[in-house]
């Protein structure tokens, strides 16, 4: 693994191909139960150009209301479906957290989409860190620090990357800038998922 910042740990090619083939069937199952939506902004309706959908107890959404975690899908109003056991496995294995996570955001996005610098900040832990997988094609991923002024750096996350950020990295400003086609075959169609696993209570 490589410590970019304090908190913050990068683990390229954490999972092996066929890893990232029994995750991607994983999340395709789930996206049956519980689809991909278009998130929108808060006050203006604005829509993501990222689609979103959640697995785990709670799910983060965004709409006109605004930014919440809550059990069940925006659209279908079911409760998410069950995180995968490779999803929970690697939580345990890199977060160093006493407790599973109760969320896991699942991204996607299609060539075009991107992610404007943002905090993390809904979860009412933030003694935990947050667990980021990637699937598919390379996104060009881009951190700072605690304020949004902070100067950036700029790293690419592959297919089958994880990266951890904890302590004194949960709270840095960051976000997806563009993705980059020919870094992996993985999506037959192309574009990138992204699995953020999280704790947003605090454990009983
Ligand atoms: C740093 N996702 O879901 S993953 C997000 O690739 C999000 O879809 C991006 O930002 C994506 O909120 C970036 C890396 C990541 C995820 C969560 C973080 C970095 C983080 C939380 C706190 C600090
Ligand atoms: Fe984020």
């Amino acid at each position: 693994s490589i410590t970019l910042a304090p908190g913050l740990v990068y683990y390229p090619d954490y999972l092996d191909r066929t890893a990232q083939e029994n995750l991607l069937q994983a999340v395709r199952d789930i996206t049956l139960a519980a689809p991909l939506y278009t998130p929108r902004m808060p006050r203006t309706g604005k829509p993501f150009s990222v689609r979103m959908t959640n697995c785990g107890p709670l799910g983060w959404v965004s709409d006109v209301s605004g930014y919440r975690y809550q059990p069940t899908h925006p659209e279908t109003g079911e409760s998410w479906p069950a995180m995968p056991r490779l999803a929970l496995d690697a939580w345990e294995t890199l977060s160093g957290y006493p407790a599973p996570p109760d969320a896991c955001l699942i991204n996607f996005y299609e060539s075009a989409a991107r992610m404007g610098l943002h905090q993390d900040k809904d979860e009412e832990e933030f003694d935990a860190p947050v667990v980021s997988l990637s699937l598919g094609d390379t996104a060009l991923f881009r951190y700072g620090g605690l304020d949004r002024k902070d100067p950036t750096r700029s790293i690419r996350l592959r297919s089958g990357d994880a990266i951890v950020f904890g302590g004194p990295a949960r709270l840095i400003y960051h976000g997806i800038d563009r993705l980059m086609t020919g870094g992996s075959d993985l999506l037959p169609q192309g574009g990138r998922l992204n699995l953020t696993l999280r704790r947003v209570k605090k454990p009983l």
